[in-house]
C-alpha cells in the first residue's frame, strides 16, 4: 500500500516537471468530475435539494478551477434506490470518468455504492448517510457529515442530567436508527437511566400513529427520536395531533427530527424541544452566519445539516486536489483527505486519517422562536462537546 502510494506520488510528480513551467494542469488538460449520486425526488428529496444547492454555493464562492484544472460537477437523482445509485456509480466510474464520487443521501445507497468505489479506487465522499459502518465497507469512502453514534451519545447523557429517568426509544428501522438506538441506551444506562420500550418504524412511508399510541400507553419521562431527514415534520404533527405534546413525555431527539429545512412547517409543537446535532443554521460563528446569509441568497431557504456537510465536502474535495497540485489520482486524492482540518460553518471539523470519518463538535440545542432572527424557530445551542470522535470507533 505504502509502496503503491510512493510510486504515484512519483508519477505524479513526473507529469508536473514534463509540463512547462512546472504547471501541473493548465486549461487544456481533461476536466476534474466530481460525480454527486443524490436522492432529488421522492421521500428523501429535501436531502438531494439541500446537498445540490450547498455545493452549488461553494463552486460560485471558490471558483470552478483548482490548481489551473477545471471542476465539472455532475449531479444525478438516484430518487433514494439503491438499485439506482449502483447503476449511476458504475456509469460515473466506466464512461464519465469522474475523479470523486459524492452524495448519498441515505445508508443503503451507500453501501451499494461502496465496492465500485472499492474495484475503481475512486474516492467516495459522503456527505448525507450517517450509520457509523459506512466507512468500513470501503477503504476509499471519506464522510463529511456525521454518525448516528456521534449525536446520539450527547442527548443520553444530557437526559440522564436532568431529570430523566424512563425512556423509550423510538427509531426508523434501518441503520442509523439500530444506531441511535443502541447508543443513546447503552449511554442512557451508564447514566443511570432506564429504557423502558424500544421502538422501531420502517422506513419507507411510515404511518407514526400506532407508535405513538404504544408510546402514550407506556408513559415514560421522555421519547427519544431518531427518524432520517424530511420524516420529521409528519412525525411531529402526529405527536402533536395525539396530545403527546401535552401529556407531560418530553421529546428528546437528534436534531434530523426538527431539521432546519422543515423547523418553521413544523410549528410550536417543536417549542421546548432538547435535541443533539453537529449543526444548526443558528450557530454563532461568524463564518456561520456569511455561509447561512449567502445560502438564503442564492436559494430562498435554510441550509439544513445536509447542506453543510455538502459544503464541507466540496471543501474537502477543492483541498485535496489543490495538495496533488491539480493532477488528482484515487490514491493520491485519498490520502490528501485524510487528516484534513478545517473551520466549517459547524465549527471546527477533522477527517480522522484512520477511520476516514469526521471529528466535530456536537452541540445541546432547544428550540426556541428568535426575536433576533425574524421570531423564527430555530435550533438554539446551549452546551457542546468538543471534537467527538464516532463513539462506535472508539475502541
Ligand atoms: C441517514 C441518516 C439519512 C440520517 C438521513 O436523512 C439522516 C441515513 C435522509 O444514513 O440513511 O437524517
Amino acid at each position: 500500500m505504502e509502496r503503491r502510494q510512493a510510486l504515484h506520488a512519483l508519477a505524479g510528480s513526473a507529469v508536473v516537471a514534463a509540463l512547462p513551467f512546472g504547471r501541473a494542469h493548465g486549461a487544456d488538460a481533461a476536466p476534474f468530475k466530481i460525480g454527486f449520486i443524490l436522492p432529488m425526488t421522492g421521500q428523501s428529496a429535501s436531502t438531494g435539494k439541500q446537498i445540490e444547492a450547498a455545493a452549488k454555493l461553494w463552486m460560485a464562492q471558490n471558483g470552478s478551477s483548482v490548481a489551473g484544472r477545471k471542476i465539472e460537477m455532475i449531479i444525478k437523482d438516484d430518487a433514494g434506490v439503491a438499485d439506482t445509485t449502483r447503476r449511476i456509480a458504475q456509469e460515473y466510474v466506466v464512461n464519465d470518468k469522474v475523479d470523486v464520487l459524492a452524495g448519498f443521501g441515505l445508508t443503503p445507497l451507500a453501501f451499494a455504492t461502496a465496492p465500485i468505489a472499492t474495484q475503481s479506487k475512486t474516492p467516495m465522499v459522503v456527505t448525507a448517510a450517517a450509520t457509523s459502518a459506512i466507512t468500513e465497507q470501503s477503504p476509499y469512502i471519506v464522510r463529511t457529515s456525521f454518525t448516528l453514534p456521534q449525536v446520539s451519545v450527547s442527548i443520553a447523557e444530557w437526559a440522564g442530567k436532568h431529570g430523566i429517568k424512563n425512556v423509550v426509544t423510538f427509531v426508523a428501522d434501518y441503520g442509523p436508527g439500530i444506531d441511535a438506538e443502541k447508543f443513546f441506551k447503552s449511554q442512557f444506562l451508564l447514566n443511570g437511566g432506564k429504557v423502558t420500550g424500544e421502538i422501531r418504524s420502517p422506513l419507507r412511508s411510515p404511518d407514526f400513529a400506532p407508535f405513538l399510541q404504544k408510546v402514550a400507553d407506556l408513559k415514560p419521562d421522555a421519547v427519544f427520536v431518531f427518524l432520517p431527514s424530511g420524516q420529521g415534520a409528519a412525525f411531529m404533527k402526529q405527536f402533536g395531533e395525539r396530545g403527546l405534546d401535552k401529556s407531560g413525555i418530553k421529546l428528546i431527539a437528534t436534531g434530523d427530527v426538527v431539521d432546519d429545512d422543515q423547523l418553521n412547517d413544523i410549528g410550536d409543537v417543536a417549542l421546548g424541544v432538547v435535541n443533539s446535532h453537529h449543526y444548526s443554521a443558528a450557530h454563532p460563528s461568524a463564518m456561520n452566519k456569511k455561509f447561512v446569509a449567502a445560502f438564503e441568497a442564492a436559494s430562498k431557504f435554510r441550509p439544513n445539516f445536509m447542506a453543510v456537510a455538502g459544503y464541507d465536502g466540496m471543501h474537502l474535495i477543492y483541498n485535496a486536489l489543490a495538495t496533488t497540485k491539480g493532477a488528482g489520482g484515487g490514491d493520491a486524492l485519498l490520502a490528501a483527505m485524510k487528516g484534513q482540518i478545517f473551520e466549517s460553518p459547524r465549527g471546527q471539523i477533522l477527517i480522522d486519517a484512520q477511520t476516514r470519518d469526521i471529528v466535530q463538535d456536537v452541540y445541546i440545542r432547544k428550540v426556541e422562536r428568535v426575536a433576533a432572527m425574524g421570531n423564527q424557530l430555530y435550533n438554539v445551542e446551549f452546551d457542546v462537546q468538543k471534537a467527538v470522535k464516532d463513539p462506535a470507533k472508539v475502541k
